[in-house]
């Protein structure tokens, strides 16, 4: 029978009825799928042609989990998963689920139904709901601790992580592996079954394992959770859930508890903010003006320009995804340097464990160290990440014009310089783009790409598909000072000097925004990218006439910078500090006071927490929208997911242009005006984005 998709196929193959889930990509269990599933289910129930059931993935996975977009309801709609593994497990017949690719949320809540599970070798599973502020809504919080404990049960769905079967195998989650054929190892493993004739074992009627000890257990897990993310609200609920699986209460009871607890958090704000970002790094990879089947470039061997520590860890980025990289510094005595401090970086992965002494030697195998250009010449990329200095740069490419395949695609790691003058001095702008990576590259998933005015089509969907392949979320910039992420940065690192000048301290600003939920304040974050490396950037756009006319702009970094106080590897910046611990400085209160004499700014001792979150916060926001009416970025999601994925900005409200919405416009351009105001604004640095405006007033 053809399959439909969004369909269950029903076949019998000796005397067993084989269910397989047709809804590419993922068989998300869609109300129609699970409609379908479960006719096919009662279909099997009384086919006296059956004697047993296999539940099978169509396609590349078994199942990827509840269709999340069915969320927006509000509501389950029938028959939930709930309603199918009832089905199951009260079946006479014994019901198998075979599992490949991933069974992943409600997918293995469905398999827990099921009497038995096998699963193939390279097959993972896991409970990725808490990543979305949601929980296993059908079952999982109540089945798992039931197979394979509380402590795992806990640890699989408060971490979101995804195991391997082998794995799920020896925590009893799955019951058997296949290595052969799955279909046919799950048939005779369920005819197995009905000729042990022994009474099917129902997950439902297992004693919770380690129940006695839940109380101890689960205050353990939730407070290394809560650690990184103290106003979690999912990890709580699933807490309550295990705590009520383990206090014997009735299964059906506890199944009312658990989908009560889950409809809470999935109409709560932040799991709408949870799956905004969801659906925005899928929908990130999407240009709109380029046709999805545009052909790719091969990509396989990489060349790498500067052997420091973005080289590095670009190296690094592209090895770790098995390719090969010949990794390019003029002076040889750097390249070895390079070369060996790469091997360190593997060797303490295989020290800790993190990576096999297999890995090690099969990424090393696969870096090659030049001091030629001439070596780039099979590279099918090759990216630059020399010193952040525009001539050297244009010298670079210049030189990577001249040397590289006509095919190949050159592309320039640039935080800040213009990507269209750089690609210009190529010779081949259309062969150019830029690759704007985070530091450290290869553990940083943002990966900005800019889009030059002349990049090719083929360049652009190579890159963006190459980014997947490299386990980057890769975003598109238009090509202005700081692409999106540094753009909208500067506004909030404005204001933070301003407010260091007007009597803030580090530790208090850092404090405050730490509070909102940033993976790190602005002043231990300048203190760690390195105080200089912004102060010359400043200096150089100064040069350049691209600053405010406003000498007290950004003057605090430029001191700092000046009198060599250039952050943690200084020992100096912001903080003084103590190896990697940072201590308050009054010296440089003192410094903010004099600057601040200097300028005629008025010190006062009444900053709020509030008032910085909102100086810094809102700026930054307001510059989304110039750089969205600009077309600098596609959409509102892009630029959330540059700020969730690269700049450690809390999950939980979605990201800055979400966290707009979920303020309010009106609200947030009324705030803009009265903050220009407080202020005194004489640069404008408060005046509402002309889109903003026009959002907010539903005009756009
Ligand atoms: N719902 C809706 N759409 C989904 C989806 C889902 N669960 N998973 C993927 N998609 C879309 C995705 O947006 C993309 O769309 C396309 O499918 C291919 O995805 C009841 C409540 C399964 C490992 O969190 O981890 O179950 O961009 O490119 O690389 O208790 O998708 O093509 O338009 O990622 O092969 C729990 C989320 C839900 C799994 C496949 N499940 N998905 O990776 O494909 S909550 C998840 C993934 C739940 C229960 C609870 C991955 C994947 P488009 P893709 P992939």
């Amino acid at each position: 029978m053809a399959a439909i998709a969004n369909s269950v196929e029903y076949s019998i193959r000796d005397r067993v009825a084989v269910l397989t889930l047709n809804a590419p990509p993922v068989n998300g269990l869609s109300q129609p799928l699970r409609s379908g599933l479960m006719s096919a289910l009662l279909k099997a129930r009384t086919d006296h042609d059956v004697d047993a059931v296999i539940v099978i993935g169509g396609g590349k996975m078994f199942c990827g989990g509840a269709d999340i977009k069915e969320f927006a309801s509000g509501e389950v709609s029938e028959p939930d998963v709930n309603a199918i593994a009832r089905c199951m497990e009260t079946m006479n017949k014994p019901v198998v689920a075979a599992i490949h690719g991933v069974a992943l949320g409600g997918g293995l809540e469905l398999a827990l139904g099921c009497h038995m599970r096998i699963a193939t070798s390279d097959s993972r599973i896991g409970f990725p709901e808490v990543t979305l502020g949601v929980l296993p809504g059908a079952g999982g919080t109540q089945r798992t601790p039931r197979l394979a404990g509380v402590t795992l049960a806990l640890d699989l769905i408060l971490s979101g992580r995804v195991i391997d079967a082998q794995k799920a195998h020896d925590f009893g989650l799955i019951d058997a592996l296949s290595s052969g054929d799955l279909l046919d190892d799950a048939i005779a493993l369920a005819l197995d079954a009905t000729r042990r004739g022994e009474p099917l074992r129902v997950a439902k009627y297992l004693p919770v394992k380690g129940a006695e000890a839940v109380e101890q257990t689960i205050a353990a897990a939730l407070e290394k959770v809560l650690r990184r993310t103290p106003g979690a609200e999912a990890p709580r609920a699933i807490a309550r859930c295990i705590a009520f699986a383990a206090s014997g209460a009735d299964f059906e009871d506890a199944l009312v508890f658990e989908r009560e607890e889950f409809l809470e958090l999935m109409n709560g704000a932040q799991s709408k903010a949870l799956r905004h970002l969801f659906f925005a790094e899928k929908g990130a990879s999407k240009i709109p003006d380029l046709p999805g089947d545009t052909a790719l470039r091969p990509v396989e061997r990489v060349g790498i320009i500067g052997a420091g520590t973005m080289g590095r860890g670009i190296a690094m980025t592209f090895l770790n995804a098995g390719m090969a990289v010949t990794l390019l510094e003029i002076d040889a005595e750097a390249l070895a340097s390079g070369l060996e401090a790469i091997r360190k970086t593997y060797a303490a992965s295989a020290e800790k464990g993190s990576i096999s002494a297999a890995v090690l030697n099969q990424r090393m195998s696969l870096l090659r160290g030049s001091t030629d250009y001439a070596d780039m010449a099979d590279r099918d990329l090759v990216i630059e990440a020399v010193f952040e200095n525009l001539d050297i740069k244009q010298k670079v490419c210049a030189k990577l014009g001249e040397v590289c395949r006509p095919d190949a695609i050159i592309a320039t790691n640039t935080s800040t310089l213009n990507v269209d003058v750089i690609a210009q001095a190529s010779g081949r702008a259309p062969d150019v783009l830029g690759m704007h990576f985070f530091s450290p590259a290869h553990i940083m998933r943002l990966l900005e790409v800019v889009r030059g005015k002349e990049t090719a089509p083929d360049v652009l969907a190579t890159v963006m598909a190459l980014a997947r392949r490299i386990g980057k979320v890769a975003v598109v910039s238009g090509v202005c000072y700081g692409f999106i992420g540094n753009r909208m940065l500067e506004s909030y690192l404005r204001e933070m000097d301003f407010l260091l000048m007007e009597g803030a301290t580090p530790a208090q600003i850092d404090a405050a925004l730490e509070g909102f939920g940033m993976a790190m304040g602005p002043c231990r974050m300048m203190d760690m990218a390195g105080i200089d490396v912004n102060a010359r950037v400043l200096d150089e756009r100064e040069a350049e006439g691209a600053l405010p006319d406003d000498p007290s702009y950004r003057a605090l970094v430029r001191k700092l910078g000046a009198i060599g106080r250039n952050g943690q590897k200084a020992g100096l910046g912001y903080y003084r500090y103590d190896g990697r611990t940072p201590i308050p400085d009054p010296q440089v209160n003192d410094i903010a006071a004099d600057l601040a004499a200097q300028f005629g700014i008025t010190r006062r001792n009444n900053i709020t927490d509030d008032e910085i979150r909102d100086r810094l916060l809102l700026p930054l926001i307001n510059e989304g929208y110039r750089i969205l009416d600009e077309g600098i970025a596609y959409r509102d999601g892009d630029i959330d997911v540059v700020w969730a994925a690269g700049y450690g900005w809390p999950r939980l409200t979605g990201g800055p242009m979400h966290y707009a919405e979920t303020m309010g416009l009106e609200q947030l351009r009324n705030r803009l005006q009265e903050l220009g105001r407080q202020t005194g604004d004489r640069h404008g640095y408060f005046a509402p984005a002309s889109l903003l405006s026009r959002r907010a007033t539903g005009a756009a």
